[in-house]
């Protein structure tokens, strides 16, 4: 096995590589906050909630011999839902299409059916080098952190995956990702960068915006709520008539569940909680386009709509 804990040695020719990585993993492992470390800078939403990220992201990583492209996936999990269907099919999707697959696992949890399943499905992409990359290891102390690494491993002979590397990291502490990017590099393609010099993800803008006004929303709430949510922008517009050295944003947002019982809840006493989503994702929303926003947001029902192909559709799935 080669676990890797300090930097490789550099190799001496001078190609240029660019390619795509995804990370994979049952939800809540990590993947999107990693993207994110790699990156530099938030381009995909994250949350202790499972199933936060619902469509494919991507992140790209500039070096000035490479250009690694982030395919951040959604958590590969068991469906329930049409929603749950429709996820997983991206993930399969991206895979079949990507230059290394990064397989995540956190490192504070034991290896269970969930990432099993995953892995063994991995097992059957032959052509594709894999990377498994054990997440969170700032959460566990060298021991269970090594416990992990040999487990990781033995996975793999088991299943006969031939893991190029297994690399630990912490992507909340920034321990190793760096390495885990020095490590993905040489196992892209040759050839010429695939997006612009400066481009950090291509995300639409107005994709971005709902998506933070998501995680803004998903703060604090439980159970089946987080799963319900689902935000759409309607218009982003330049307010008409303001100085040019005094712009402000028009954006207007949907804020869609599933149930009508569950406005109240995403509403709060007397509008508090939606009053807080508002504040908080319009703060970050101003960082990300560098302009003063106005964010309207409406609580609207969509019933049952990770079920309904149709409200699907509308939804953007
Ligand atoms: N302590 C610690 N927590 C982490 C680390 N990476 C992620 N987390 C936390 O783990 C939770 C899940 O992180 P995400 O990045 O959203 O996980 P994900 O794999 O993208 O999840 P899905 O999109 O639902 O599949 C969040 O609360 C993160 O803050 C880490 O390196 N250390
Ligand atoms: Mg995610």
């Amino acid at each position: 096995m080669s676990v890797r804990t300090q930097s490789s040695e550099q190799s001496t020719e001078a190609v240029h590589r660019a390619g795509f990585a995804c990370f994979v993993g049952r939800p809540n492992a990590g993947k999107s906050t990693l993207t994110n470390a790699l990156v530099g800078q938030k381009v995909a939403i994250t949350s202790n909630r499972p199933q936060t990220t619902r469509h494919t992201v991507r992140g790209i990583v500039h070096r000035p011999d490479a250009q690694l492209i982030l395919v951040d996936t959604p958590g590969l999990h068991k469906p329930r839902t049409l929603l749950g269907e429709r996820l997983n099919d991206v993930v399969r999707t991206t895979w079949a299409e990507v230059d290394v697959i990064g397989f995540c696992l956190p490192a504070d949890q034991k290896i269970g059916p969930g990432d099993r399943f995953i892995a063994k499905e991995l097992a059957g992409i032959k052509r594709t080098p894999k990377v498994a990359v054990v997440t969170k290891t700032d959460l566990v102390d060298s021991k269970a952190l090594a416990e992990q690494l040999i487990a990781v491993d033995r996975l793999g002979k088991e299943l006969g995956i031939d893991w190029k590397e297994i690399v630990p990291v912490s992507a909340t502490a920034g321990k190793q990702v760096d390495l885990l990017a020095d490590l993905l590099i040489p196992l892209l393609p040759q050839g010429p960068a695939l997006y612009p010099e400066g481009d950090l993800t291509d995300e639409p803008e107005q994709v971005m915006v709902a998506e933070l006004i998501r995680e803004a929303a998903l703060e604090g709430v439980r159970d089946e709520l987080p799963h319900s949510i689902a935000v759409v922008v309607e218009e982003m517009l330049p307010r008409p008539d303001r100085p040019a050295d005094k712009p402000l944003l028009d954006i207007h947002a949907n804020v869609y569940i599933e149930r009508p019982s569950q406005k109240g809840i995403i509403i709060g006493p007397r509008g508090k909680r939606l009053k807080e989503v508002g504040i908080k994702s319009r703060r970050q929303i101003e960082a990300l386009l560098g302009t003063p926003v106005y964010l309207d947001l409406h609580v609207k029902v969509a019933k049952d709509w990770q079920r309904d192909p149709k409200q699907l559709r509308k939804l953007g799935f």
